[in-house]
């Protein structure tokens, strides 16, 4: 088998460039280790960035999203009792779209329908060979078989725990890594949102997050210690926590129901440097991660995605290879931003286990500082919209 590009990872990432590969005429093969359902299963991000929006409708996938997704101006940032709205829209002239990552992905795969063998799941041992030569190739096997694929170029989109990163020799890798003291416990609850936007809580019991997929459907986290047990924490404590963490009013008004889904999931900040090695390019998580606080992970694997497919544009269309050469350097600047805006918005936010009292004051200090200056709540608002590409 032979294509241009070979594939790894069949999450966002990889299919959102796949698919954009497509408009323009570049093969590309997606080799999932999972299966569809598996993939479709995982509950992750929620808030898409103008950027991401944009490279969906560029893709062709614009339809469903339009008309499903919840476009919101504004967030509420709420502490001690007290509650600071960004106007997104007033402040940026952006706004944010609500359209949970699980139905990108639903999108991407059902548009992958229309070319049989373009995504395959299911794949075991995916493997990437010769990358520092001219013709590299990745192998697999699937149904039993061992199969290669020849091709120019690799992206690795294989997530935190892929083996693309690993591709790139210890001795040619630079990893950046900051792990936070706590986790977010989340659930997913067939009931109405407790507020139209979003709320970021924080408050001397830890952080909140109130969130949202549609009308009936909520998704609320809140932070807890990595010590915890999922299975402690039974949906009426999930509630009376959520409920004590919020300004009286949001937590009265909150409709509570049984949770659909419900984890713990760790947060960390990392980034490895640099994002190319040869014909192979990391992506999305494959790259970097951040904590959630920022809403980055997911649009942060965009600009990577929008970068590396304008470069293989222009190496495929115009035998130039400058965008493929300045990849790296190009997403890592990007990238960065996104890791400071998210490792801000957890420090600001949660409650540390060895914080002082200075320490303590100093974050109430940032949120008053928030509330008084409409230039500080620019910058939030700048980040959290999407800074440009
Ligand atoms: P993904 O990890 O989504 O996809 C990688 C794919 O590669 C997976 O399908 C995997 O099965 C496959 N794969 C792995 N190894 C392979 C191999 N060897 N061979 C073939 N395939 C392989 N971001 C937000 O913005 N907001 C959130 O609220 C949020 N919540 C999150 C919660 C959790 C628990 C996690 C883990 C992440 C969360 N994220 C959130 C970040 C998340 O949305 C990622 O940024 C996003 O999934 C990145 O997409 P990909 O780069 O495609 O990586
Ligand atoms: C979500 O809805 O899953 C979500 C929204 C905003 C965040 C993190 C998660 O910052």
């Amino acid at each position: 088998m032979r294509t241009q590009v070979a594939i790894i990872g069949g999450g966002p990432s990889g299919l959102l460039l796949s698919q954009l590969l497509r408009t323009k005429g570049i093969a590309s093969v997606v080799l999932e280790r999972r299966s569809r359902d598996y993939v479709l299963s995982r509950i992750r991000a929620g808030i898409l960035e103008r950027g991401m929006v944009g490279l969906m409708r560029q893709a062709g996938l614009g339809e469903r999203m339009d008309k499903e997704c919840y476009v919101h101006d504004g967030t509420l940032i709420a502490f001690d009792g007290e509650e600071i709205p960004i106007d997104f829209k007033g402040l940026t002239g952006h706004s944010v779209t609500v359209y949970g990552q699980t139905e990108v992905t639903r999108d991407l795969y059902d548009a992958a329908e229309a070319d049989p063998g373009r995504v395959l799941t299911e794949c075991d041992e995916v493997m990437p060979h010769d990358l520092d030569s001219d013709k590299p190739y990745v192998t697999f096997v699937k149904d039993g078989q061992t199969q290669r694929i020849d091709c120019d170029y690799v992206a690795g989109c294989d997530g935190f725990h892929g083996i693309s990163r690993q591709m790139i020799p210890a001795e040619k890798r630079r990893e950046y890594e900051k792990t936070y003291p706590f986790g977010w416990l989340g659930i997913l609850s067939e009931t109405p949102p407790v507020h139209e936007e979003l709320i970021y809580a924080t408050s001397q019991r830890g952080f909140a997050l109130c969130s949202m997929r549609n009308e009936n459907l909520s998704r609320y986290f809140v932070q807890c210690p990595m010590t915890e047990k999922v299975e402690d924490w039974s949906d009426d404590r999930f509630w009376d926590e959520l409920r004590r963490r919020l300004p009286a009013h949001h937590a009265e008004a909150m409709v509570t129901g049984p949770s659909i889904e419900k984890g713990i999931a760790p947060l960390r900040s990392f980034v490895c440097e640099p994002m190319r090695w040869g014909r192979l390019f990391l992506c999305g998580d494959a790259a970097h991660i951040v904590p959630p606080t920022g809403a980055k992970g997911l649009n942060t694997a965009a600009s990577d995605i929008h970068y590396l497919f304008n470069a293989l544009v222009q190496f495929y269309e115009e035998a130039d290879a400058e965008g493929l050469e300045r990849y790296s350097e190009t997403a890592l600047t990007r990238v960065w931003k996104a890791e400071r805006f998210s490792w801000w918005m957890t420090t600001q936010l949660h409650r540390f286990p060895d914080q002082t009292d200075f320490d303590l004051r100093i974050q109430r200090a940032e949120m008053e500082f928030l509330r008084d200056s409409e230039a500080a709540q620019k910058v939030l608002a700048e980040n959290y919209v999407g800074l440009p590409y």
